[in-house]
Order: C-alpha cells, then sequence, then structure tokens
C-alpha cells in the first residue's frame, strides 16, 4: 500500500474533456482553500504536483492523476468560493456534478472540510448528495496542526452531528506535519478493492 510514481494525466474544464479510461478513481472535494493542493502534495510526496495558492477559488478544472500506472485521484474543483460570478459558479457545479453523478470507475470521495469551522451548508449538500448516489465517502478534517488536543476532539463530535455519519468516517489530517496520511492512503486502497 505505497503511493510511489504520480503523474498528471488531464485538466478537464468541462465535462467533454473528462477523460474515457478504465482507471479506478479516487476523488478530492472541499471548499476552496480547504487544503486540497497541499493534501494532495502530501499524499504524494510531490510538493509540485498540485498548485498551492494564496488566493482561493483558482482551480476551475476537474484535475487527474495518474498513480503508478493502476488508478487515479482526482481533484474537483473547489466550491463554495464567494468571489466569482453566478455563471461561472454554475458552470463548476454543472461540471462537478457530471462528474460525480455518471463516473462508473469512482470507488470513493474524499470530502474535505476545515477542522476549525463547522461544515459548511455546502459540505452538508455535498455529503447529503454522495449519501445519496450510494458513492462511498469519507471526511478529511484539514489542518489540524492548527488544533489542540481538546480542540480536535470538539471539532470530530461537531462534524459528526452535523454531517450525521460515524467517527470512523472521520481522518484528522495535516499536511503541515503529515498527521493522517497513512489513514488515508489506506482508505485510499480500501476504496480500490470495495
Ligand atoms: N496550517 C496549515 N495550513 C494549510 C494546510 N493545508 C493548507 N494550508 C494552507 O491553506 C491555504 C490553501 O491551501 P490549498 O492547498 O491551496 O487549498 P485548496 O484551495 O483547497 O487547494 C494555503 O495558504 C496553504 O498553505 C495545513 O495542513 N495546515
Ligand atoms: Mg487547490
Amino acid at each position: 500500500m505505497k503511493i510511489k510514481n504520480v503523474k498528471f494525466l488531464k485538466a478537464a474544464y468541462k465535462k467533454e474533456e473528462i477523460p474515457r479510461h478504465s482507471y479506478k478513481e479516487i476523488a478530492f472535494v472541499g471548499r476552496s482553500n480547504v487544503g486540497k493542493s497541499s493534501l494532495l502534495n502530501m499524499i504524494c510526496n510531490n510538493f509540485k504536483l498540485a498548485h498551492v495558492s494564496q488566493k482561493p477559488g483558482k482551480t476551475r478544472s476537474i484535475n487527474f492523476y495518474l498513480v503508478d500506472n493502476k488508478f487515479a485521484l482526482v481533484d474537483l474543483p473547489g466550491y463554495g468560493f464567494a468571489k466569482v460570478s453566478k455563471k461561472e459558479k454554475k458552470t463548476w457545479e454543472t461540471l462537478i456534478e457530471s462528474y460525480l453523478n455518471n463516473r462508473k470507475n469512482l470507488k470513493g470521495v474524499f470530502v474535505l472540510i476545515d477542522s476549525r469551522h463547522p461544515p459548511t451548508s455546502l459540505d452538508k449538500l455535498m455529503i447529503d448528495y454522495l449519501k445519496s448516489l450510494d458513492i462511498p465517502f469519507q471526511v478529511i478534517l484539514t489542518k489540524v496542526d492548527k488544533l489542540s488536543k481538546n480542540e480536535k476532539n470538539k471539532a470530530i463530535s461537531i462534524v459528526k452531528k452535523e454531517l450525521d455519519i460515524d467517527e470512523d468516517k472521520i481522518i484528522l489530517s495535516s499536511s503541515k506535519t503529515r498527521e493522517g496520511r497513512d489513514q488515508i492512503i489506506k482508505k485510499i486502497f480500501d476504496f480500490l478493492r470495495e
């Protein structure tokens, strides 16, 4: 259970550009600035793989990465960024939905939530959406290096309650300290086996 070689496959800006391949896929979603690119880089041991931005709302495409010529990691555009036009927002939503809705190779989704804040209405919508489509998912609470032990426990109980999920559906992670990396990688391989 290791990730060795990761290479960029493709960026899809519209649904016609979503690649047709037979690789199983694991996707990552979350609001913009949640730490998704940093997490992907941390997991893949590659600090240049995904673009970490100071300005939120940059990734407008679905990015596909091929891992060890075996399966793909999929970076979905961040949702809920306020500073974009309604039209632009709609385009992203349609792109995310058309991907999640019809993707046979999709084996699991990681939903990233900032551990310092309670889940947003968009996080809840995403979880409900995945539940309704019967897509296996796992919640990752990001940036836990900013929390004390006590605050971590609080964050877990809020997320459990707000999203109506069990504790085993939650992983605490930090791209700074690499906390949670082993658990996330294990879960990726569990998803691929299911
Ligand atoms: N303290 C801390 N900051 C983080 C962590 N992950 C990301 N960040 C910071 O959060 C900001 C957004 O990160 P990025 O990975 O680009 O988020 P994305 O928009 O979800 O892809 C950047 O300033 C990162 O340096 C983390 O685990 N701990
Ligand atoms: Mg990003």
